[in-house]
């Protein structure tokens, strides 16, 4: 399996594990499953913890200042790929969850999100989410932005998945960045096919006014001209 970095800091958990410093920012690939928040290398729910976790299960995307782009929340279905502890019941399988697909995108699907420092009152500095289905022939990255929109680089291409499509969870893989500048955004794309995915997780938070007065808040959000998930 080819596993490369576009960017100069990247950690790969577990099997691959092997940090790698550079720069101020650094992209976390785990090679382990992500069968539940558990998983996360976030402290996702620890005293003080300012994270907030997108699983989708309200049929929703509706956490604080999480925008968005490219994909619809995928229900319970005989293909649904969600986050395998999500449908109560870690066993393999994670039919009875939800997800969310990612369709749209010129050369193949991407799925896009993005950080609304007004509501969260900055910007989060660890971001993160899971990959849980796609098609074996693609080749995927996952790319993340700085507080003007810059992009900090990205890990790929990477081949992904098992081959099959109905809710296997063993080939669910965490991908995540950290940049104590803020990061504003995030895509994962594929050169084919769709991608599925759950666990959009953010927090660390990189309060205002610093961001705000950096920004000017002008030139954020610039992919506003992808359609928005309702
Ligand atoms: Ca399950
Ligand atoms: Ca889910
Ligand atoms: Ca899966």
């Amino acid at each position: 399996m080819k596993r490369e970095s576009a960017c100069c800091a990247v950690i790969l958990v577990g099997a691959l594990a092997g940090p790698v410093m550079a720069g101020g920012h650094t992209f976390i690939f785990d090679d382990d499953p992500y069968v539940s928040s558990g998983d996360s290398p976030f402290d996702l729910f620890g005293p003080g913890s300012d994270f907030f976790l997108e699983n989708f299960e309200d049929g929703l995307l509706n956490t604080p200042g999480l925008l968005g782009f490219g994909g619809e929340i995928r229900f319970p279905s005989d293909w649904t790929d969600s986050v395998d502890a999500d449908d109560g019941i870690i066993d393999g399988f994670g039919l009875d969850g939800h997800s969310y697909w990612a369709f749209f995108g010129e050369g193949g699907p991407l799925a896009r999100f993005e950080f609304d420092p007004k509501v969260l009152g900055g910007l989060p500095r660890s971001v993160g989410l899971v990959w849980t289905d796609g098609n074996f022939d693609a080749l995927t990255f996952f790319e993340a932005f700085g507080p003007k929109g810059e992009s900090l680089g990205a890990i790929g291409p990477l081949i992904l998945g098992d081959g099959g499509h109905q809710g296997a969870t063993a080939e669910d893989r965490f991908l995540g960045v950290t940049f104590q500048g803020g990061i504003s955004a995030i895509e994962i794309s594929a050169t084919l096919g769709r991608i599925e995915l759950d666990h959009v997780q953010y927090g660390d938070i990189i309060p205002a006014p610093g961001v705000l007065a950096l920004l000017g808040l002008s030139g954020l959000l610039s992919g506003r001209s992808r359609r928005r998930l309702a």
